[in-house]
């Protein structure tokens, strides 16, 4: 630590862990890895330019056609004109209560999906959100872009909410390396993803994990698209996406015809296994789901398959599932699927085996620790309740009123005139923008809070310039995690931003509801409170955290809440006493046929898993779309944040696309090179890679470079959603579809 007031070292916390921060003169002027993780992230490197970017919003600014005339459909394309705080505030004050007057609370969508930044009482939804019900509430989103699709399917199938299951009830890694001997991971298990997790990991072990897997001799195998979804070491089952299900209903058929089936364990503990056997055999559609069928699909050789299955029936094996299979067409069938292969293999409920989901999409699932209650902005009662399933909002926006099925219920879609989104990136996330951008322009009026000039804040109506969490005092803390922070101000405000909270206690206050809003403290007070509570909730459970004073102090604790046990799921309760312990489904059993989706009608998603091909996949490809693209998420940030820093870099931009050799051979394309990749959709920029790593026939573009202007009919930066189809999961989960997309590249712009 360096004394005086104008350089200072202190450690800080965020969706990508720890790290310490230099500053001098009010500017952060270099970050460094946090002492207590073994392998720290690269990402906190960009921070310093980033948060003194030219690209920060200084002022509250108003689009130009917006503010002399109302005007809609311009956005994107107008220019902004910068107003003082009080006015900016009046006039949004002003058009949120005119909106309300003429249309009701019912015309405002808050979903505001979006990471925003770690910190528990600035966290942007929680601030929106609570902003929004005290002047009368309004359209909310449900679930969402990660596991959206998931969160539909598996209550059915498991009877638990899948969040609960993800973070409480599945095996840590310590469990895995004790006790399984075949790790087989569709979609892999991604170290780059666990850099990142909601609120912070502080020790990112994943990549440690799994070298320890490969000494002890674990057999770790990667099903899919790429080798790089799974750390080195690992075999590669290079299978097309969206070709899973195939792959595990071939899996499935081995086990039954060479009676390597568990039908002690499907009569004991599941329901409907002989309707899904029907289907797997044939015997109801004259399809035997056998190896030889599932080769054709999902290009692997029936032997391999068979060893695969009779491995997996004699060892100890884990099925782990990513959260990518579920964010694609019927994204449902291969998460349902995984649970009805565990099943039949018969190890749910034993240490290290059956099945588990989304190892390596973030760094907590894994982590073996004892949850702590508490520190949480309320956000209180939303006196509206519609909602839209949170991938469906340029349906809503097009389709006012049109019904539409999610899960069991049908709906008709609100009428929004006014959207407020605050720590989420729309034109980031959602798919088609293209499409998105040309539903955006339909509401009257868009108001954003924002750090930067993202393309969501250049399509607004009315920009607040927020505080980044260097900018502002908070307490971080994540369920996931052994760590607790103080995120001490380290630098003033840039510009003239304001917290979240000062920007809603303005808005509330001028709408009548500034006592409701703030309670009458201040985000000081806010903070002692939230922590507080904590602090006595935790005492409750026996762990001791320090006063908030000791906790400024010392900048950080690491709280004695780490499990030593082998397991800790209800599985394994479950497996002991299934009557004693019945999942909350209808039948208390797992649900290999479900009723209650049977019931529901939909072809999409029928009463037990199948397969269904997506409308978009290498087994539907095109002249015009050959290729099918997988827009993972970037290694070397947190989506489209603190991009504006690596943009700059020379020769960064466009975002690197792999290809095979196979599909760049005779297309003329080398690594380095600029190439186009389109569709019916649109079409960017990219630079080419070169690689045996993918499977031939698919590419892959990572998310995250800003969207471009309008005016741009090529997106200069690389942002594969312009190319991304939008359409729901199925009608019962209604997830983003972002998988399910064929392009084709060239090299027409040299
Ligand atoms: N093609 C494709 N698209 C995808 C995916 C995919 O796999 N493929 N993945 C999807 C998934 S899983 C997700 S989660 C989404 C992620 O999508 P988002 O969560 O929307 O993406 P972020 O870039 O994290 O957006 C957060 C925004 O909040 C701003 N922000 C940060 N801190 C604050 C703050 O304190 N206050 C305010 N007001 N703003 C703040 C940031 O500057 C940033 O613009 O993307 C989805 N999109
Ligand atoms: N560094 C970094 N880490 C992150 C994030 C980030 O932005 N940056 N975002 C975080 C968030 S919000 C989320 S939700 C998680 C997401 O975690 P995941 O969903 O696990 O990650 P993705 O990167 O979207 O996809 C992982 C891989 O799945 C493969 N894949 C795609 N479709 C299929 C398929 O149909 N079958 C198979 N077998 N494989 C397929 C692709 O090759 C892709 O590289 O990551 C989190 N971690
Ligand atoms: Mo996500």
């Amino acid at each position: 630590m360096t004394s005086g007031s104008r350089k200072s070292r202190r450690v800080t916390s965020s969706h990508w862990g720890a790290f310490e921060v230099d500053v001098e003169d009010g500017r952060i002027v270099a970050t460094r890895p946090f002492s207590e993780d073994p392998d720290p992230s690269k990402i906190p490197d960009i921070l310093p330019a980033a948060v003194h970017h030219k690209t920060r919003v200084a002022r509250p600014s108003i689009r130009r056609g917006w503010f002399e005339k109302r005007r809609s459909g311009e956005r994107g394309s107008d220019a902004f004109v910068e107003v003082p705080w009080d006015e900016a505030l009046d006039i949004a004050a002003e058009e949120i209560g005119r909106i309300i007057g003429s249309h009701g609370n019912e015309a405002i969508f808050g979903g505001s999906y979006g990471w925003g930044s770690a910190g528990r009482f600035h966290h942007a939804q929680s601030q929106v959100h609570r902003f929004l019900n005290c002047i009368g509430g309004y359209v909310a989103s449900v679930g969402s872009y990660s596991t959206g699709c998931a969160q539909s399917i598996m209550p059915h199938v498991f009877g638990v909410d899948f969040l609960k299951l993800l973070y409480e009830h599945q095996d840590s890694w310590q469990t895995i390396h004790d006790y399984t001997e075949t790790l087989v991971m569709f979609g892999g298990v991604n170290p780059k993803n666990s850099q990142v997790s909601m609120g912070g990991v502080t020790q990112h072990e994943t990549a440690v994990w799994f070298e320890r897997f490969s000494r002890k001799g674990l057999r770790c195998v990667n099903v899919g698209p790429q080798r790089t979804d799974a750390p080195d070491g690992c075999e590669w089952l290079p299978v097309p996406p969206a070709s899973d299900t195939a792959l595990m209903l071939a899996l499935a058929f081995v086990l039954e015809t060479e009676g390597l089936t568990d039908h002690a364990f499907l009569a004991r503990y599941t329901t409907g296994f002989d309707r899904f056997r029907a289907y797997l055999m044939g015997e109801s559609d004259g399809t035997p789901k056998d190896p030889d069928w599932a080769a054709s699909l999902c290009g692997v050789e029936r032997d391999v398959i068979r060893e695969l299955a009779r491995r997996m029936a004699s060892t100890r094996t884990l099925i782990t599932v990513a959260w990518s299979l579920q964010r694609g067409e019927h994204g449902e069938q291969p998460y349902w699927m995984s649970a009805v292969l565990a099943a039949m293999i018969g190890q749910i409920g034993l240490p290290g085996g059956g099945v588990g989901y989304g190892y390596g999409a973030i760094g907590g699932v894994g982590k073996s620790l004892r949850g702590l209650r508490g520190m949480t902005f309320p956000q209180l009662e939303n006196p509206i309740k519609t909602n839209i399933p949170v991938a469906r909002i340029g349906d809503m926006l097009r389709n006012p009123g049109q019904v539409y099925d999610f899960n069991g219920q049908r709906n008709p879609f609100p009428d929004i005139r006014l959207i407020y989104w605050a720590g989420g990136n729309p034109f980031h996330h959602h798919q088609d923008l293209n499409a998105l951008h040309e539903a955006w322009q339909l509401p009257e009026t868009i108001i954003v809070n924002e750090p930067w000039w993202t393309a969501t804040a250049k399509r607004a109506d009315i920009v607040f310039p927020a505080t980044t969490p260097y900018e502002r005092e908070d307490i971080s803390r994540s369920n996931l995690d052994d760590f607790l922070f103080h995120m001490p101000q380290l630098i003033p405000p840039v510009g003239d931003a304001r917290d979240d909270y000062d920007i809603f206690t303005g808005l509330a206050t001028r709408l009548g509801a500034g006592k409701s809003f703030t309670e009458h403290r201040s985000a000081a007070e806010w903070i002692s409170l939230l922590y507080t509570e904590y602090r006595d909730h935790a005492a409750d459970a026996g762990v001791d955290v320090p006063e908030l004073d000791e906790l400024k102090m010392k900048n950080w604790v690491r709280l004695p809440i780490k499990y030593d046990g082998p397991n800790r799921t209800f599985f394994a309760r479950f497996r002991e006493d299934p009557s004693a312990f019945p999942l909350e489904t209808p039948s208390g059993r797992i649900e290999i046929f479900s009723e209650t989706i049977n019931g529901f009608g939909y072809d999409d998603c029928p009463g037990h898993p199948v397969w269904l091909p997506p409308s978009e996949w290498p087994g539907a490809a095109t002249a015009k779309a050959p290729l099918h693209l997988v827009s993972p998420q970037p290694g070397d940030k947190l989506h489209s944040q603190l991009e504006c820093a690596l943009a700059d870099a020379e020769g960064a931009r466009p975002v690197t696309l792999v290809i095979h050799p196979e599909d760049a051979g005779p297309r003329g394309i080398k690594t380095g090179d600029i190439i186009r990749v389109f569709n019916a959709r649109g079409a960017c920029r990219a630079h080419a890679r070169v690689s045996n790593d993918i499977r031939a026939g698919v590419v892959s573009l990572p998310t995250g470079a800003w969207l471009g202007d309008p005016s741009d009919n090529i997106d200069p930066h690389g942002n594969p959603n312009v190319l991304t189809k939008d359409v729901g999961t199925s009608r019962l989960g209604q997830g983003c579809s972002a998988h399910t997309t064929l392009v084709d590249v060239d090299k027409s712009l040299n």
